[in-house]
């Protein structure tokens, strides 16, 4: 039986994902969350399951190094790899993708927009047919918008807490976010079998 290695993002979704696993009964060997280690051996067959940095999930999936992933459709819509194939929508860590701003805020041509997603924010606002120009922050958008550093912001928003406390306001609905399984497209060949019993098994 040929390994199966498994990234899954860091962070929130990691502790949604590995929760979804141990429901059905998939751990790994030692928690995640109680090591540095960056490799785990897992109860299941010869699946290994790997943590990573979110971003760094979709090019570790390109170059097949890694055979499945566990990332936000946010940072898929952000990246430009494509060799890899849909597998499911996990429901976890859902949260919305919105244009944000000052109250009373309108999307408008030329805006600055703050983000930690210029590319998609370029291709949502292009589809509107409203010119825009993105700024690419690291850290905390809703403080540009605070700070009129930019118009408005593209950003995640979850219960809706920061913006509320940041007196800002969504203007519109992007897209709503969730993690997505996904697979390396040549991996899905060799080890079809293989990867169908697990996604049959993560319900
Ligand atoms: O370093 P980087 O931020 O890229 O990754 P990280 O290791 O810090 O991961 P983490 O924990 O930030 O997780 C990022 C992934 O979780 C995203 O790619 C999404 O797919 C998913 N996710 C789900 C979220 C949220 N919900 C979310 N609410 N990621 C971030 N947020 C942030 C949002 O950016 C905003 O600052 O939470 C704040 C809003 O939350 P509310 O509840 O106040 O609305
Ligand atoms: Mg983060």
């Amino acid at each position: 039986m040929k390994k199966i290695f498994l990234a899954i993002s860091k962070g929130r979704i990691m502790e949604e994902a590995l929760a979804l696993l141990k429901k059905n009964e998939i751990e790994c060997n030692i928690s995640p969350n109680d090591s540095r280690k960056l490799i785990f051996r897992t109860n299941y067959e010869n699946l290994q399951i790997i943590i990573v940095r979110a971003s760094d999930v979709p090019l570790y999936i390109e170059s097949g190094k890694v055979d499945l992933g566990i990332v936000g459709k946010d940072t898929l819509l952000e990246s430009n790899v494509d060799n890899y194939f849909f597998l499911k929508d996990l429901k976890i860590a859902s949260c919305k993708l919105v244009v944000a701003g000052k109250k009373d805020k309108k999307l408008a041509s030329n805006m600055k927009i703050a983000t930690k997603y210029p590319s998609l924010t370029q291709d949502f606002f292009l589809s509107k047919g409203i010119p825009c120009s993105v700024l690419k922050l690291y850290g905390s958008m809703e403080l540009a918008a605070v700070l009129n550093l930019s118009d408005a912001i593209v950003d995640l928003v979850d219960t809706g807490k920061t913006l509320k406390e940041n007196g800002l306001e969504e203007i519109c609905l992007i897209d709503n976010i969730s993690s997505h399984l996904i697979v390396n497209k040549s991996s899905y060949k060799l080890k079809k079998n293989q990867i169908d019993k697990l996604v049959n098994r993560i319900s």
